[in-house]
């Protein structure tokens, strides 16, 4: 473990989206030293909704993009560390326009990194386990710190590529640069375009959920609070140049996870339609993080995953108004896609 760095001023990059908000919150709640400047393009998936509450003495909202260098230059000095999160961040967007992903997660990604150079500003990249590609179903292995990149998808290639700038801003330039990669997260404020709030929603809107290919394909969830306490750790506590996994032993295939959801909703087991697989679909993600938990002491406080799923379609039901506008645009992009 190295001494422990104490930020007073970070930026989070797409701090209005999905994790970075829950990390926002997370910062606010329990680190009360700490002014947090966000920066946020608001695409399609960013809402400034998404920071309501948050006392305006404890943060900063830039409406701008990390491909923004002279933006930057203006707001990178004076703090400590940036906090990536800022990405394009779904896989079948990816694979039906990768332009975006190119750019906002690779050149994205080297504009600040040059910019915490410039500036001498710690750097904390937030990536996915998508990076080690997938696992077969009765692989005994997991996912560790040492396994080969071997991307999939255009997404996740183009967060792979973002890794290896980070990692050669480390060695080439000394950047203090820690990277962590995350399994799937779940919680309150997903882009209902992802599989869980998909679900949700459309079982609230009387639309049937749906089910890629066989439904088999396993993903490693973990609840986006916990991301958030592992970010933390590892910004403030991790080894610069060092890579940190997060998963909190979340593994589940896509049938169980959509049969739980049905089943908490008053809906039948076959309440749902089978549809096109995806093209080039990781069959399994799972992360071993021994390293987290040994060298840095996170746990996870959400392991009762019945619990979460509860909590989250709560927080679905309490909450149209934040999605039921993007409801039927995502819908009708999905079935043109047979999907
Ligand atoms: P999201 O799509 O919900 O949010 C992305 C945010 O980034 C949005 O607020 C958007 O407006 C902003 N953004 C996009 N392009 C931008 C640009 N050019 N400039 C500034 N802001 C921009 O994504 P998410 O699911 O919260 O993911 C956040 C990060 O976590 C991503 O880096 C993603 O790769 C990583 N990650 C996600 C998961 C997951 O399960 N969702 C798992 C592991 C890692
Ligand atoms: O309607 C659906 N039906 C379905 O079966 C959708 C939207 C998805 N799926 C399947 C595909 C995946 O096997 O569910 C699983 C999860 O899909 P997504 O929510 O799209 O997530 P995934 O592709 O696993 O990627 C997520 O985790 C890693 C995030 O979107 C990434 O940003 C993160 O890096």
């Amino acid at each position: 473990m190295a001494d422990e760095f104490r930020p007073e001023h970070i930026i989070v990059t797409g701090g209005a989206g999905f994790i970075g908000s829950n990390f926002v919150h997370w910062v606010v709640d329990h680190q009360p030293g700490v002014h947090v400047t966000v920066l946020d393009a608001l695409t399609y998936a960013g809402n400034r909704e998404n920071l309501a509450g948050i006392p305006e003495d404890r943060m900063t909202f830039v409406h701008g993009d990390i491909c923004d260098a002279a933006l930057l230059d203006e707001i990178v000095p004076g703090a400590d560390a940036i906090v990536h999160f800022a990405a394009e961040s779904h896989n079948d967007n990816s694979i039906a326009d990768p332009t975006p992903f190119v750019r906002t997660n690779v050149e994205g990604t080297y504009q600040l990194l040059e910019a915490a150079r410039k500036h001498g500003v710690r750097f904390h990249h937030i990536s996915t386990d998508e990076v080690y590609g997938d696992l077969a179903l009765d692989d005994p292995a997991r996912f560790t710190e040492e396994t080969p990149y071997r991307p999939s998808s255009p997404y996740s290639s183009t967060k792979a590529s973002s890794d290896m700038l980070a990692r050669a801003w480390f060695r080439t330039y000394g950047v203090p640069v820690t990277i962590s990669n995350c399994s799937n997260n779940y919680g309150p404020r997903q882009h209902i375009e992802k599989f869980i709030p998909r679900q949700i929603t459309n079982i609230l809107c009387g639309i049937r959920p749906k089910l890629y290919g066989d439904g088999l394909n396993v993903r490693d969830w973990i609840h986006t609070e916990d991301h958030s306490s592992a970010v933390w750790a590892i910004l403030t506590r991790g080894v610069p140049g060092e890579t940190y996994l997060i998963g909190a032993d979340g593994e589940r295939n896509n049938i169980d996870v959509l049969r739980a959801i049905l089943e908490r909703m008053g809906k039948g087991a076959d309440d749902f339609d089978w549809v096109r697989d995806r093209p080039g679909h990781d069959r399994r993600y799972a992360i071993d993080s021994t390293k987290l938990r040994r060298e840095l002491g996170w746990q996870p406080a959400h392991t009762d995953f019945a619990e979460g799923l509860d909590d989250t379609i709560a927080w679905y039901r309490d909450n149209e108004d934040w999605w039921r506008p993007a409801k039927e645009a995502v819908e009708a992009r999905y079935a043109a896609q047979g999907q």
